[in-house]
C-alpha cells in the first residue's frame, strides 16, 4: 500500500521547507522538498542603485547573515570591473571565516545534534562518568563532576516543570537514538554552552562590520577606516579582541565541535551509507589568496565533480549560458518562453505564478508544480552545493590538510571514502572544513597587521564610485561559498540602475524540486529508500535533510501573508 507521508514545516531549519514522501510500507520511495513561502526580493532590487544592492540582498537571510551582502558587492564590483584593496579581501575573508564558524557550530548542536541526541535520556547519565569521557576526548576546559552534574540538574528542572522549553517537540525515547546517556549529557552540555560562545564569536563582524547579524559592507572594499591612533577606526586594541574571537573560534573546534562530531558519529555507522545525494558536487570558490580574484587562487577551489568520480575536477564558467541555469518546470513561475527552459541568471525571470490547491490543502501536485523554488542545474545536471563539496574539491585536488583530516578522520570511523556522500559525511564534512577555515584565519589577521605595519591602510577603491565612470551596460556576477554551499548574485546594470538581479543560493540547489526531465533536487535524491523505524515519528527524514543545513528563506528570498505555522507529521 502507498501513502503520502507529509512533515510540513521542518523544524530546526531557517524558513519553511514542506517534505512529502511517497512511502511502501515503512520505505521512502519518492521523495518532494517544497519551499512553501514567497518574498521575491529580485523583483525588489530592479531598478534601484547597484550600490545599494548589498543591503536589500543581505536582508534575504538572518542566518547566513554576510554572505547575500558579499554576493552582491562582488556581483557590482565584477560589472563594474573594480579590484578591492587587499586589506579589504583580508577583512572580507576574516568575515566571511567568521560566518563559517559560527555558523557551523550553531548548525550542529542547535540545528541537528538532537537528531542523534536524546536529550531525556541525558537525565541518566553519572556525570562521573560523563567527566571521565569528556576528558579522554579533549582538552576542553569544563570537563568536571561538577560541570556536568550542574548541567544535568538544569536540564532536569526543565524536565520536571513539563516545559521543555528549547527542547521540546522531539522524539525523546525513539528506538533509533543510539547513544548511551553520557554521550548524550556531554554534547546537551555543549549545546548549552556553544549558545553562550556564539555571542562572544559574533563580535567580530561588530568590530569590521559595525554589527551582527546584517554587518555593513561597500561596493569597492570595506567601509572600514584603519587608523592606529584613532579609537574610531581599526586599531591595535580592536584586532587584538579579533585575535581573541579567533582562538575562542579554533578552541571551541578543536576541543568540542569535532570531537563531539567524532563521538556521535562513531555510534552510527549506518548513517554513512544512508542519504547519498544526487552524486554530483557543485562549488564556486572562495578566500581569495591576495589580491586577486583569480579563482584558481582560492582556498577552496571551483569545481565540478561529477559521479562521485573524485579522479577528475570539472571547470566551472559563471558567465556561460549552458552552464548554470534554473529551471521551473515544476515550481511555482512563469517563464515568458515556456516552462520547458532553463535560463541562465543573466536573463532570469521572477514571475510568480502559484496554479496549486488552496492551502491548507492535503498534499503537493508533484506531477504539476509543487515548490516556490527554482531547480537550478549545471550544464543539466542537479548538483549537491556545501561542506561535501568543499570537502570533497579539497580532498581530490590534494589539499594536505583537508586530506589528513578526511582520511584520519575515515581510519578513525573504520569508514571507506565512499562513507563521505552519505548523510552524516556531510555532517562530519562541516565539520572537517570548519577546522581548515578557522585555523586558516590566524593567517589572514597576520597578513592584515603586517600590511598596516608596513603602512598600507587602504580599504576602499573609489575609482569607479561615481556612476559617470560607468559603462551605460554592465553586467556581472557575484560569487562566493557561503555556509550552505555555492552562491551567485548575477546583476545586469543599465543607465546606473539595476535592470536584472538573480540570487541563486545553495538551499535553492539542495532544495529545489524536479526539473523540467523530471530529475529530483538533492534532498529529494537523498531521502528516496530511508526505511522509518517509526511511522509518525520521521527521525530519519530530520537527520538526512538536517545533514544539508536547510535555508529556506535563502532558497526562494522570501516571506508571505499569514499562515502561523504548526508541526504537521500526517498520513494521507
Ligand atoms: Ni539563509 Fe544561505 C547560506 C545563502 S542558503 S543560509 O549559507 O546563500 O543556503
Ligand atoms: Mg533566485
Amino acid at each position: 500500500m502507498t501513502q503520502r507521508l507529509v512533515v510540513d514545516p521542518v523544524t530546526r531549519i531557517e524558513g519553511h521547507l514542506r517534505i512529502e514522501a511517497q512511502m511502501e510500507g515503512s520505505r521512502i520511495v519518492e521523495a518532494y522538498s517544497s519551499g512553501t513561502m514567497v518574498r521575491g526580493l529580485e523583483i525588489v532590487l530592479k531598478g534601484r542603485d547597484p550600490r545599494d544592492a548589498w543591503a536589500f540582498a543581505q536582508r534575504i537571510c538572518g542566518v547566513c547573515t554576510l554572505v547575500h551582502g558579499i554576493a552582491s558587492v562582488r556581483a557590482a564590483e565584477s560589472a563594474l570591473g573594480i579590484e578591492i584593496p587587499a586589506n579589504a579581501q583580508l577583512v572580507r575573508n576574516l568575515m566571511i571565516a567568521a560566518q563559517y564558524v559560527h555558523d557551523h557550530v550553531m548548525h550542529f548542536y542547535h540545528l541537528h545534534a538532537l537528531d542523534w541526541v536524546d536529550v531525556v535520556s541525558a537525565l541518566k547519565a553519572d556525570p562521573a562518568a560523563v567527566a571521565e569521557l569528556a576528558q579522554s576526548l579533549s582538552s576542553y576546559p569544563q570537563a568536571s563532576r561538577g560541570y556536568f552534574a550542574d548541567t544535568q540538574a538544569r536540564l532536569k528542572a526543565f524536565v520536571e516543570s513539563g516545559q521543555l522549553g528549547i527542547f521540546a517537540g522531539g522524539y525523546w525515547g525513539h528506538p533509533e537514538y543510539k547513544l548511551p546517556p553520557e554521550v548524550n549529557l556531554l554534547a546537551v552540555a555543549h549545546y548549552l554552552d556553544a549558545l553562550a560562545w556564539q555571542r562572544e564569536v559574533a563580535k567580530l563582524h561588530a568590530v569590521f562590520g559595525g554589527k551582527n547579524p546584517h554587518p555593513n559592507f561597500v561596493v569597492g572594499g570595506v567601509p572600514l577606516p584603519i587608523d592606529p591612533d584613532s579609537d574610531a577606526a581599526l586599531n591595535a586594541v580592536k584586532l587584538g579582541q579579533v585575535r581573541d574571537v579567533i582562538a575562542r573560534m579554533r578552541a571551541f573546534v578543536d576541543q568540542a565541535y569535532l570531537p563531539d562530531t567524532l563521538a556521535i558519529a562513531g555510534f552510527y555507522p549506518e548513517w554513512f551509507s544512508r542519504g547519498e545525494g544526487v552524486g554530483n558536487f557543485l562549488t564556486y570558490g572562495e578566500f581569495p589568496g591576495g589580491l586577486t580574484n583569480d579563482a584558481a587562487k582560492f582556498l577552496i577551489p571551483r569545481g565540478v565533480i561529477l559521479n562521485r568520480d573524485l579522479s577528475r575536477i570539472h571547470p566551472v564558467d559563471l558567465d556561460v549560458e549552458g552552464e548554470v541555469q534554473e529551471f521551473a518546470a515544476h515550481s511555482w513561475y512563469a517563464y515568458d518562453q515556456g516552462k520547458q527552459i532553463g535560463l541562465h541568471p543573466y536573463g532570469g525571470q521572477t514571475r510568480l505564478a502559484y496554479d496549486g490547491p488552496k492551502p491548507p490543502f492535503d498534499q503537493l501536485e508533484v506531477e504539476r508544480n509543487y515548490s516556490w523554488m527554482k531547480a537550478p542545474r549545471w550544464q543539466g545536471q542537479a548538483m549537491e552545493v556545501g561542506p561535501l563539496a568543499r570537502m570533497l574539491v579539497l580532498y581530490a585536488g590534494g589539499h594536505a590538510q583537508a586530506k589528513e583530516l578526511v582520511d584520519g578522520t575515515l581510519s578513525r570511523l573504520n569508514q571507506p571514502v565512499a562513507a563521505l556522500f552519505s548523510t552524516l559525511g556531510r555532517t562530519a564534512a562541516r565539520a572537517l572544513e570548519t577546522k581548515i577555515i578557522a585555523d586558516a584565519m590566524t593567517g589572514w589577521l597576520d597578513q592584515l597587521i603586517a600590511n598596516i605595519k608596513a603602512g598600507d591602510t587602504r580599504t576602499f577603491d573609489d575609482s569607479r564610485w561615481e556612476p559617470s565612470t560607468w559603462p551605460a551596460k554592465a553586467k556581472g556576477v557575484g560569487f562566493m561559498e557561503a555556509p550552505r554551499g555555492a552562491l551567485g548574485h548575477w546583476m545586469v546594470i543599465e543607465d546606473g540602475r539595476i535592470a536584472n538581479y538573480q540570487a541563486v543560493v545553495p538551499s535553492t540547489w539542495n532544495a529545489g524540486p524536479r526539473d523540467a526531465q523530471g530529475q529530483s533536487g538533492p534532498y529529494e535524491a537523498a531521502l528516496k529508500g530511508h526505511e522509518l523505524a517509526v511511522a509518525d515519528q520521521p527521525l530519519e527524514i530530520l537527520r538526512t535533510i538536517h545533514s544539508f543545513d536547510p535555508c529556506i528563506a535563502c532558497a526562494v528570498h522570501l516571506t508571505g501573508p499569514g499562515g502561523a505555522p504548526s508541526l504537521v507529521v500526517k498520513v494521507v
